[in-house]
């Protein structure tokens, strides 16, 4: 059964799924959504999600919103990229709550702000401040690639994908890989693994496929 993932190429918390979905060697297909004209706020996909926002997984009855309950459904599907242990179970959720609150959601509004909004209307302070918070999350990260390789374990898991989810993007947003050499390592070993590539590459929908609003 081919699963269709509710996404678009800009949104990194959609390229998490599907880069685990690549990973973890899952039949899918993307359905592109169109955000950035407000299709997320239409009635039509609030009946997909009510919460109103990407990704949705759809796979046969079940529909999933949520990256990180989508992460641990493909977990539970495949077997692959999760949990050894039921430690290393709560490990995994600690960054995926983690990522949530403190790292992928403050990159996405932090690089729609910067980036996606026309530059007239860019709120200067409010970005900068955003970026100073990111620069302690990414510090946070840093520091503990310093001591390991992955973030749970001794093998890549979903921990790994939820937080790579907005790292390996083109369009500035105050994140500078040679200031994080750990973090700089750890996504090129996840680069290393077999089927990895790019958002661009996994998901319809890039800033270049709109004329206005683009950098
Ligand atoms: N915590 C959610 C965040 C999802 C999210 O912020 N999605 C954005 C795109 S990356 C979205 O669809 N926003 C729609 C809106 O704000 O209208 C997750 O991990 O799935």
């Amino acid at each position: 059964m081919t699963a269709k993932l509710y996404c678009f190429g800009e949104s990194g918390n959609s390229y998490k799924v599907a880069l685990t979905l690549i990973l973890t060697g899952c039949r899918w297909e993307p359905v592109y959504v169109d955000f950035f004209n407000g299709e997320t706020r239409t009635r039509e996909f609030r009946k997909l999600n009510p919460m109103g926002e990407v990704p949705v997984l759809v796979h046969g009855n079940k529909v999933f919103s949520q990256s990180g309950a989508i992460l641990q459904y493909l977990v539970r599907l495949t077997g692959m990229l999760g949990a050894q242990n039921p430690d290393e179970e709560i490990e995994i959720l600690r960054w995926l709550l983690w990522d949530n609150y403190k790292l992928s959601s403050l990159c996405g509004v932090t690089r729609f702000l910067s980036n996606f909004v026309p530059e007239e209307k860019r709120p200067r302070e409010v970005i900068q401040w955003h970026i100073s918070r990111l620069r302690l999350s990414f510090g946070v990260l840093d520091d503990v690639l310093s001591r390991r390789d992955w973030l749970v374990g001794d093998r890549p898991t979903i921990a790994d994908m939820s937080c790579c989810g907005y790292l390996y993007y083109p369009e500035p947003f105050g994140f500078h890989v040679s200031d994080w050499p750990h973090i700089g390592a750890w996504l090129d070993r996840i680069m290393q693994l077999d089927g990895w590539q790019p958002p661009y590459a996994l998901m319809p929908g890039c800033p270049a496929d709109r004329n206005e609003h683009t950098p």
